[in-house]
């Protein structure tokens, strides 16, 4: 059967005056970890490299500029693409790219256990706001920083099966979820840094852990595939992200959660095989999908 044990990297708080080096030492830390307990993929959050700097309003370009990577592997990351290579490790990283040509994604990498890149993806829904509001706590300004991402949703070969990868927000929306199942998508990769505070409906910050599960879980159930979900978690310069960083069944199953809101390694045996459970059977697609009927999806 094609399986193998898996990780997600919990990653705690990263202060906005942490180098990048901070952040890879500390998850080079925990790739050991995973090492140690036979995993063979490491997920790792969404924006891994820096605090989630969406949360405030920066005027001045230069600093913004200081929150995006311009090439990967980086000097600053080499280190962690190095060790993979080494542990015979595959990994993803969620980080804020600028490419050549000048334009900004919220990205994130597949890379194989060789060290080389194998898949990208640019992050489609991105959540928030576009201008300062300022009877916002703190702001989320994804859609000022980032361009929606241009690349669809790919799947990769990978890992002997086929991987796909979506990011924080895209979680949420079933169409993420579908698009990838149709691709082809036997593990679904991500990352996601989500405050526990939602100011535009505070009456609902009690639902954050169930509404990333509930997300997480319909999305596996519901086209057959695993997901492996990893937080940044923590109170992150004085804005609580939630943890929870999953491990989900294509039964809808969560076979490993994580426990705290720091830096965490949880682990689970996926079998690729097991999306055949769900796919030949309630959504085989073949049989019983009905696309001449859902017209409105794509309107
Ligand atoms: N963060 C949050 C997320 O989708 C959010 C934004 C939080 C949206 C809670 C709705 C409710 O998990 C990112 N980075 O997308």
């Amino acid at each position: 059967s094609r399986s193998f044990i898996a990780a997600a990297a919990q990653l705690g708080p990263i202060a906005r005056d942490e180098p990048r080096s901070s952040a890879v030492a500390r998850m080079m830390e925990m790739m050991r970890e995973a090492n140690a307990r036979g995993a063979e993929l490491v997920v790792f959050p969404e924006l891994a490299l820096t605090t989630f700097f969406p949360r405030w309003y920066i005027e001045d370009e230069a600093e913004i500029a200081t929150w995006f990577e311009t090439e990967m592997p980086s000097a600053s990351t080499q280190p962690l693409f190095d060790l993979a290579a080494k542990l015979g490790i595959g990994f993803h990283l969620g980080y804020a790219e600028l490419t050549p040509e000048g334009r900004r994604f919220n990205t994130a990498i597949l890379v194989d256990a060789t060290g080389k890149i194998v898949g990208k993806y640019h992050k489609i829904h991105l959540p928030g706001h576009w201008e300062h509001e300022d009877w916002r706590p703190f702001q989320h300004l994804e859609k000022r920083y980032f361009e929606k991402g241009d690349l669809g949703f790919p799947v990769f070969d990978a890992m002997g099966g086929k991987l796909g990868m979506c990011i924080c927000n895209d979680r949420r929306w079933p169409e993420t979820w579908r698009m990838l199942g149709l691709g082809g998508a036997e593990l679904v990769v991500l990352g996601y840094n989500t405050p526990l505070h939602y100011p535009p409906a505070p009456e609902h910050d009690h639902l954050q852990y169930f509404h990333n599960e509930l997300s997480i879980q319909a999305g596996c159930y519901q086209n057959g595939l695993w997901a492996i979900a990893t937080a940044k978690a923590g109170r992150e310069e004085g804005c609580d992200l939630i943890g929870g960083s999953v491990i989900v069944a294509p039964t809808g199953e969560v076979l490993a959660r994580a426990a705290g809101t720091d830096d965490e390694v949880i682990t689970a045996r996926v079998n690729l095989d097991r999306c055949g459970e769900i796919r030949r059977n309630v959504f085989d697609f073949a049989m019983h999908r009905q696309p001449a009927d859902y017209g409105r999806l794509v309107e």
